[in-house]
């Protein structure tokens, strides 16, 4: 993902330019700054980050290590943009929310990318808009054709999920309170240990439902749909309809999509143009953000933090969350 970021930033983001790259594998991180001008391997990431060729940190390390790096980059008072997960735990998620609030300043803007793709934009203007009256249900489809050797059953809650948990609350506009995971009869194909596929069942606070399949093991391609019923319709998204072609002999049909990569790239650019653009004028707004912030990751931990603890009982969890208003600045 990083290296993904890094073709962005040189190739299609106007207004910023990477300085400093840092990779665990060191010479991965020196063998990508020698083919961009001006920019340099820096072998530990504390020191990246304080680097003050660096005006602002765009993190897309393991979520394990975001805790100590934004932290850094709350202390240089360096504006972030953070990968999801904010952090892996919900005690790690509300520490950086009370940090970030302390300096006053928003820093922290956290990668829930669906936010900035077209189609959610939509979606989400259809329900402010009021036409369909008030949303009661969301049915959301995460699939992967396949993922890394390391994914564990948790994870899908706290990889996969976290999107549909923010995607949640970008729509709805309210907290998720309650979560229960359902794991029906396992693919077979799927790797030892491997709870796939697997149903969330969330509620909001005003009483919503959203179910969620998640399958990660697919084998098949990357899809991820989303249906939102409402009291006077519904509506639909994630066909992944692109070119649809007929040829002879009974050829009919489209390509589908392998990865997040290509299905949500064109929102990735627009994410991370408009971090850029939000840092530049951080100056004289005081906010250097502009998509989901510090917050947001933190109401998702929390949820995903419930979701693993449901995942193991079967049973109903709800989720708990600080006031937001007992934190001034959050
Ligand atoms: C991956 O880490 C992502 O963030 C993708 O957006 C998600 O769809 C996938 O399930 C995760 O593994």
């Amino acid at each position: 993902m990083g290296a993904d970021h890094v073709a962005r930033l040189t190739s299609r983001i106007s207004g910023a330019r990477v300085a400093v790259l840092n990779d665990y594998v060191t010479e991965k991180a020196e063998e990508l700054a020698a083919g961009i001008p001006g920019c340099r391997a820096v072998a530990d990431p504390l020191d990246a980050i304080a680097d003050p060729d660096v005006d602002a940190v765009l993190l897309a390390t393991p979520g394990p290590t975001h805790e100590k790096q934004l932290l850094a980059c709350l202390e240089q008072r360096k504006p972030v943009l953070c990968e999801k997960p904010l952090t892996t735990d919900v005690e790690t998620s509300l520490e950086v929310v009370r940090r970030e609030a302390e300096t006053g300043i928003r820093l922290i803007q956290v990668g829930f990318m669906r936010r900035f793709d077209d189609e959610y934009v939509q979606l989400k203007s259809l329900i402010d808009g009021g036409e369909l009256g008030n949303p009661l249900v969301l049915h959301c489809v995460h699939r992967n054709p396949v993922v890394p050797a390391h994914f564990d059953s948790a994870m899908t809650v706290r990889d996969s999920l976290v999107h549909e948990v923010d995607v949640t609350r970008f729509l709805f506009g309210e907290e998720i309170t309650d979560i229960q995971i359902v794991t029906p009869t396992p693919n077979s194909l799927a790797p030892e240990g491997l709870s796939d596929p697997q149903i969330a069942i969330m509620k909001t606070a005003s009483g919503r439902h959203v179910d969620v399949e998640l399958f990660v093991t697919t084998g098949v391609a990357y899809e991820v749909r989303t249906e939102l019923v409402a009291e006077k319709g519904s509506a639909m998204i994630g066909l992944d309809v692109g070119l649809v072609r007929k040829a002879a002999p009974g050829i009919w049909g489209g390509t589908s999509t392998p990865s997040f990569k290509e299905r949500f790239g064109r929102a990735y650019d627009a994410e991370v143009q408009r971090w850029v653009d939000a840092v530049r004028r951080g100056a004289e707004t005081g906010d250097y953000t502009d998509g989901p912030g510090a917050w947001d990751g933190y109401a998702a931990s929390a949820v995903c933090e419930a979701g693993v603890q449901a995942l193991q009982s079967g049973q109903p969890v709800a989720v708990s969350l600080v006031d937001r208003a007992s934190i001034p600045g959050a």
